[in-house]
């Protein structure tokens, strides 16, 4: 496998069922990708060192997930010049919504492209999409996946129709 291009970050092991999902959209599209634990608050240094040296090893786009008070992709975002996508992770007692507010209210200057709660696999895609921004092989797959919604939507419609 090349080196990896997508960095796929979870606060805690408990993300994993949810961050699966990205992981799972990397493959599909033959992303490299890595995956890593690194917890804002049980790791601080790991999560510094993590954020400041992601861009010198290669990777191009960092996708964080994390629950409650969910610190880690904008705290990522503000020590790394990449682009981070926030994956708000669903919590048993907020539902998310604490994740999702922790994520998504970033100040002017340090952006955090944030999804649905929960919604990991538009983190995936939305990472894949950015570096398929300058990869044409690439590209040409995420238009092909797009064609593959629109013959499922109609796939569905002709069997209604029947
Ligand atoms: C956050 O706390 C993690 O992202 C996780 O969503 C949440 C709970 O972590 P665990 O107590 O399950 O390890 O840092």
């Amino acid at each position: 496998m090349s080196s990896p291009l997508i960095g796929i970050i979870m606060g805690s092991d408990s993300d994993l069922p949810t961050m699966q999902a990205a992981i799972a959209v990397c493959e599909e599209f033959g992303v490299a990708c890595e995956v890593s634990i690194v917890s804002a608050h049980r790791t601080p240094e790991r999560m510094v060192d993590y954020a400041q040296k992601a861009h010198l090893r290669g990777l191009k786009v960092i996708v964080a997930g994390a629950g409650g008070a969910a610190h880690l992709p904008g705290m990522v975002a503000a020590l790394t010049p990449l682009p981070v996508i926030g994956v708000p992770v669903a919590t048993r007692h907020l539902q998310g919504v604490d994740s999702l507010y922790s994520i998504v209210q970033m100040p002017g200057g340090i952006p955090v492209a944030t999804v649905a709660i929960g919604n990991a696999k538009n983190a995936g895609l939305l990472a894949v999409q950015i570096l398929a921004s300058h990869q044409p092989d690439l590209l040409e797959k995420v238009q092909q996946y797009r064609q593959s919604l629109q013959d499922m939507v109609m796939e569905k419609q002709a069997r209604l129709d029947q």
